[in-house]
C-alpha cells in the first residue's frame, strides 16, 4: 500500500499554510469537503471579474512560473488572451521529473480539486475551451485521483459545458507521459500529445503564439496554477504582502537527503535555507546542498535567502524548489557520475552539443573517478560550456551546473 499523502508533508495541518493547507485535512475524493473547505470561491470571483480582471490581479500579485524559469504568469496570460488566432489551448505541465522534485505529486494527491479549480480559471482568463493535463507517467495514485476528481466536476457543472451556469465551457483532458524526463520541456509536451517524439522546439516563436497543434497556447506548471486561488480568494494585494518584491507569495520546497525529517515544506520565499534546513532536521553537518536539482547547483551558503533573486546573485538556482541535503557521509564522485548518467540518458539527441557533450562529460567524470587529471578538468569546462552555449534546450544548457560548481565551490577532483 502507497504511504499516504500527508506523509511527505511534515507541515500538514499547521495553521498559516497557503498552497498546503487542504492536504491531510480534507478528503480528497470529496467534491463536498473541497467546496466546504473554500473551494470553488476563487472561481466565482474570477467570474466577477471577467477574463481581464482576472488577468490584471495575476499581473499585480507578481507571480511568476514555479516550473524552474520563473516567468512572470500574467504576462504569459496576456499574450496569450491577446492572440487573434484562435483555438487557444491551456496545458498543465505536470510531468513532474526534476531529479528530487515531489511538490506537484503532493498536490495533485492531496488536493485534486484545486488543481482543477485554477485551471478552469485559467482557462477562462486566456480564452481556451480545452485544457490538457500532461501528468508523469510514474504518478498512477495522482491520476487516478485527477481523473475521479474531474468526473465529479463535470457531473456538478463545474467542467464542461456553461460551467456554474456563467456561459462559460472548458473540458480537460489527461495525458500521461512515458517516462521522459525531457517531455517536461513545455515543447516537448506539444509533440508528445501531438503524437511525436518528445523533442523540444527551437524558441521563439513562443507557446504563447504557436504552440499546442500551431495554436496559441499556455503551460504553466502544477504550483504555479494553484498560486491563483489564493490571488484570487484574497486578492493581489494581500497575495503580494507575502516573500519579497521580486518573488511574491510562498513556495513549496521539496527537502531530501541528509535529513531527519524530509517532505515537502511551504514557507514564504525570502525564508533562508537555514531556515527550512531546521525544520527538516539535517543528520550531520552539512557540506552543501544541492539546490534545484539535477539542473541546479550545490551551495555551501546556508543564510542565502530562498527567492528567485537571491539564490540568482549566489550563482544557483531556485528551479523548481528542490532542496537536497548531502553531507560527508556522501561520495560525491559517485553522485556526479549519476547526474551525469541521468542526462546521458534523458537527453533526446536532437542537437549535437547535447547528445555529444553529456556523453562527454560522463567519460570524463568516469576517469576523473579513478584518476584525477587536468586534461579531463580541462576537458570538463569546454564540453559544459559548450553545452550551456549552444544546447537548444534547458536540459543541455544545465547539464553541467552540477558538475561545475561541485568543482569550483566544493573541490572535489583536488
Ligand atoms: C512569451 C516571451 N513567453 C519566455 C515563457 C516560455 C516558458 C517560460 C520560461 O525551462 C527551466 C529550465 C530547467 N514571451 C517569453 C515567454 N517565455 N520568454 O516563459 O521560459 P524559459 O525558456 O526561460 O524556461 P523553460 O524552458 O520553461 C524551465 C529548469 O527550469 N528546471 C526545471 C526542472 C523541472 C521541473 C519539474 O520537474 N517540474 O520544473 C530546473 O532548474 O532546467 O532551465 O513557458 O515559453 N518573450
Ligand atoms: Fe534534446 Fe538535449 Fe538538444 Fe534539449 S539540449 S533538444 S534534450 S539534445
Amino acid at each position: 500500500a502507497e504511504p499516504p499523502v500527508e506523509a511527505a508533508v511534515p507541515q500538514a495541518g499547521q495553521p498559516g499554510l497557503v498552497l498546503l493547507r487542504r492536504i491531510g485535512v480534507v478528503d480528497p475524493a470529496s467534491l463536498d469537503d473541497y467546496r466546504a473547505s473554500g473551494g470553488y470561491a476563487a472561481l466565482r470571483r474570477a467570474f466577477r471579474l471577467g477574463p481581464a480582471g482576472v488577468i490584471r490581479e495575476v499581473l499585480e500579485s507578481g507571480l511568476v512560473g514555479r516550473g524552474g524559469a520563473a516567468f512572470p504568469t500574467g504576462r504569459k496570460w496576456d499574450a496569450t488572451a491577446r492572440q487573434p488566432d484562435h483555438p487557444h489551448y491551456l496545458v498543465c505541465n505536470a510531468d513532474e521529473s526534476e531529479p528530487g522534485t515531489f511538490k506537484d505529486r503532493v498536490i495533485m494527491e492531496g488536493d485534486p480539486y484545486a488543481l482543477i479549480e485554477a485551471m478552469t480559471i485559467a482557462a477562462y482568463a486566456t480564452g481556451c475551451a480545452k485544457g490538457y493535463l500532461y501528468i508523469r507517467g510514474e504518478y498512477p495514485r495522482a491520476t487516478r485521483r485527477l481523473e475521479h476528481a474531474m468526473a465529479t466536476a463535470r457531473t456538478r457543472g463545474l467542467l464542461g459545458a456553461d460551467i456554474l451556469g456563467q456561459g462559460f465551457s472548458f473540458d480537460i483532458e489527461l495525458r500521461r507521459g512515458a517516462g521522459a524526463y525531457i517531455c517536461g520541456e513545455e515543447t516537448a509536451i506539444f509533440n508528445s500529445i501531438e503524437g511525436f517524439r518528445g523533442e523540444p522546439r527551437s524558441k521563439p516563436p513562443f507557446p504563447v503564439e504557436k504552440g499546442l497543434f500551431g495554436k496559441p497556447t499556455v503551460v504553466n506548471n502544477v504550483e504555479t496554477l494553484v498560486n491563483v486561488l489564493p490571488i484570487l480568494e484574497h486578492g493581489a494585494q494581500a497575495y503580494a504582502a507575502t516573500g519579497t518584491k521580486d518573488s511574491t507569495g510562498t513556495k513549496l520546497f521539496c527537502v531530501s537527503g541528509n535529513v531527519d525529517r524530509p517532505g515537502i515544506y511551504e514557507l514564504p520565499f525570502g525564508a533562508t535555507l537555514r531556515e527550512l534546513l531546521d525544520l527538516a532536521r539535517p543528520e550531520r553537518p552539512l557540506r552543501a546542498v544541492l539546490l534545484g536539482g539535477a539542473a541546479g547547483a550545490f551551495v555551501t551558503d546556508l543564510d542565502i535567502p530562498l527567492t528567485f533573486e537571491g539564490t540568482r546573485q549566489a550563482g544557483a538556482t531556485l528551479g523548481s524548489g528542490v532542496v537536497l541535503a548531502v553531507d560527508d557521509t556522501v561520495d560525491l564522485k559517485s553522485m556526479l557520475l549519476r547526474i551525469a548518467e541521468f542526462f546521458r540518458d534523458e537527453s533526446c539527441g536532437q542537437c549535437v552539443p547535447c547528445r555529444v557533450g553529456t556523453v562527454r562529460q560522463e567519460e570524463a567524470l568516469h576517469r576523473l573517478s579513478g584518476r584525477v587529471n587536468q586534461r579531463d578538468l580541462v576537458l570538463l569546462r569546454e564540453v559544459g560550456q559548450t553545452m550551456r552555449d549552444a544546447s537548444i534546450c534547458g536540459l543541455g544548457q544545465t547539464a553541467w551546473n552540477a558538475v561545475e560548481s561541485a568543482i569550483d565551490r566544493l573541490g572535489v577532483y583536488k
